[in-house]
Parts: C-alpha cells; structure tokens; sequence
C-alpha cells in the first residue's frame, strides 16, 4: 500500500485537511523505540476487561509504550470523549475496544484525520460506515459468530432432555459481540425443532443485570432448561438467580457461555456450567506486534483474528490456573 510521508500527515493535519485530502489513505507510523499510545476502555466492571487493561499495561515497557488508558465507565458517549481528549493530548497510535458498533465512528474518524493510526481491539464498529483499512488500519479480535454457534452445537449435542427451551441473555445492546453471538446462535438453532429460544433479553454483558434478568425471566418462563449467556458475568449471575430460586444448574439448566474466566472454569469444574466458549482478552501482545508490523510498513489484514479454544468438563481444571 502507498503511504503519505509523514511530513504530509503532519501538514493535512495542521491544516485540518486530513478528511478531504486523505479519504483513502491510512495514516502512516513512523518507525521508532517509544511511542505515546492510547487504550480507552470502555468499562471496567468485569474480569475480562481487566484482565485486557492489564494486557496492555504488561505489554507497554517490551513494546516501548507510553500507555495512556482511559475507562469510561459504561458510557459510549464518555469513551468518544475519552478519544477526543487523546487526540488532543498527540498520541502515535490509538487501540479502541468500541463499546457499541455506532457511536464511537465518529471518534476514529477524528483520530483518522488527525494522522494518528487507529486499531480496534476486541470490539468493531458497523461495517456498513467504517471500514478497515480505509478508516482504521484492522479490527484484531474473535469471531463472535463462530462463538455463537460453538456454543449452539456444543448445546445440540449434549443436552439430553426432550426439549430445549432457551433463555438467552445478550450482551451490551449495539456491542459487535452482542450482535454477532446472537446471529451465530440463532441461526445455528433455527433449524432444530428440538430448541426453542422462549425469550432473548439483554444483560449488558454485567453479572449483577444478568442475575436480576434471569430473576425476572424466570418468573414468566419456569419451564427453561437452558441458558445461553453472551459472556460469563451474565452466565454466573444468571447462575446465582437460578439457585436463589432453588433450581440446579448443571442437573436441571444447562448453561453455556462464552468467555474463559476463572469463575466460568470453576462454575465448570463445580458442574454448573457446561461449556464457554473462550474469547480471550490478551491483547497486549498482539498489538504490539501487528503496530509493528504496520510501522515496518507492511499492509495489515483487515481482520487480524484470534483463535479461540472451549472449555468444558473435559479440560477446565487443566486450564484455570491461566484463567483471570
Ligand atoms: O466477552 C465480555 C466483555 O468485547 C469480546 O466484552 C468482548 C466482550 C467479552 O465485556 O466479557
């Protein structure tokens, strides 16, 4: 791929051109032994996401990053803020897990324009109005699809009752995960009269919501065997309700997930939980090397893709001490 000289970044910035005269050029990185490199995370009220801070900050010295990090706390509109304020500060290099597919395109739009590289990490943004390698240099991350229906074919085949019905507990509504696990599970149960999906409600990926909407769904369908959760938090909340409401979760629900934490794996080896689906949130290194890449000025994929492993009762105990 062509690159501006970095000189030209600098002057289309400053000129505040970078929109009109850049349309289709990523911004160049210069090739060099530090960098001031911004992480706006979006919120910090589960296991995986720290563990993700943690990733960067483990990975910044090796890689000779000034790391800012940010948390917004929940709030798209605070993370675009959190971005905005980055871009002012001149940061090299931006990785921005998006919480939600729309709201944060504007902010790598402006990261864009104003010559500073940018990677999605862990999360996208809708593909329809921002894309790799033309807005943004690559989206590194899982396949949420694929998650879904591993976690749909792992239930097809193990659950031994007459009729699956299904209580499934979305993630943060807008949130690339959320959308993308719920097509791969809804369309892998389509065609299998076996399972029903009774009802589909979000828990916004958080423990506590996942315990009071299982409490909740519950009552209106007593009937459920299964619980299929868009990530672990909502898995163990959705755990706690179910016993708080005396039933037995392994023995009468089946509750498959996706994730890998070390409560997950221990939810595992406990029996209550059947399966999760591993998302991993080490993205320390990987960033580092594929901004390396891209600095040596190598074309990067659009999709540098993480690999995910599943764990059950099978392999949980070998596993948790890696676990966060
Ligand atoms: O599954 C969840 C977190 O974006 C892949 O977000 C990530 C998801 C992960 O809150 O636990």
């Amino acid at each position: 791929m062509k690159r501006r000289s970095l000189l030209g970044a600098t002057a289309f910035a400053v000129l505040g051109l970078g929109s009109l005269v850049q349309a289709q050029d990523l911004p160049p990185l210069e090739q060099k032994d530090s960098y001031t490199v911004g992480f706006a995370q979006s919120e910090s009220n589960n296991p995986w996401r720290i563990a993700e801070t943690k990733s960067f900050q483990d990975t910044a010295a090796s890689c000779g990053w000034n790391l800012i990090v940010t948390d917004a706390g929940g709030s798209a509109a605070k993370q675009v803020a959190d971005v905005d304020s980055m871009i002012a500060q001149g940061i090299d290099v931006l990785f921005l897990p998006p919480r939600e597919e729309s709201p944060l395109i504007p902010a790598v739009m402006r990261a864009k324009a104003a010559g500073i590289p940018v990677f999605l990490v862990d999360r996208s943004v809708d593909p329809n109005v921002a894309q790799a390698g033309r807005d943004y240099v690559a989206f590194l991350g899982s396949d949420f699809v694929d998650q879904g229906r591993r976690a749909a074919e792992y239930m097809m085949e193990n659950f031994e009752g007459e009729q699956g019905l299904i209580i499934q507990l979305e993630g943060t509504t807008g949130s690339s995960p959320a959308n993308d696990r719920k097509r791969g599970f809804d369309e892998a149960v389509a065609g299998n009269d076996k399972f029903q999906i009774l009802e589909s409600r979000t828990g916004d990926f958080a423990r506590d919501e996942g315990r009071r909407v299982m409490e909740t769904l519950l009552q209106a369908h007593p009937d459920v065997n299964i619980v299929y959760a868009h990530n672990d938090e909502m898995a163990i909340g959705a755990i706690q309700a179910l016993e708080a409401a005396g039933r037995t979760p392994g023995q009468d629900v089946m509750v498959v997930s996706i994730d890998g934490t070390r409560d997950a794996l221990q939810a595992i080896i406990d029996g209550k939980m059947a399966v999760t689906v591993e998302s991993s949130p080490f993205f320390g290194p990987l960033s580092c090397e594929t901004m390396k890449r891209y600095a040596a000025g190598e074309t990067i994929e659009p999709w540098v893709k993480v690999e995910d492993r599943i764990f059950t009762a099978e392999n949980a105990a070998e596993h948790i001490d890696e676990a966060y």
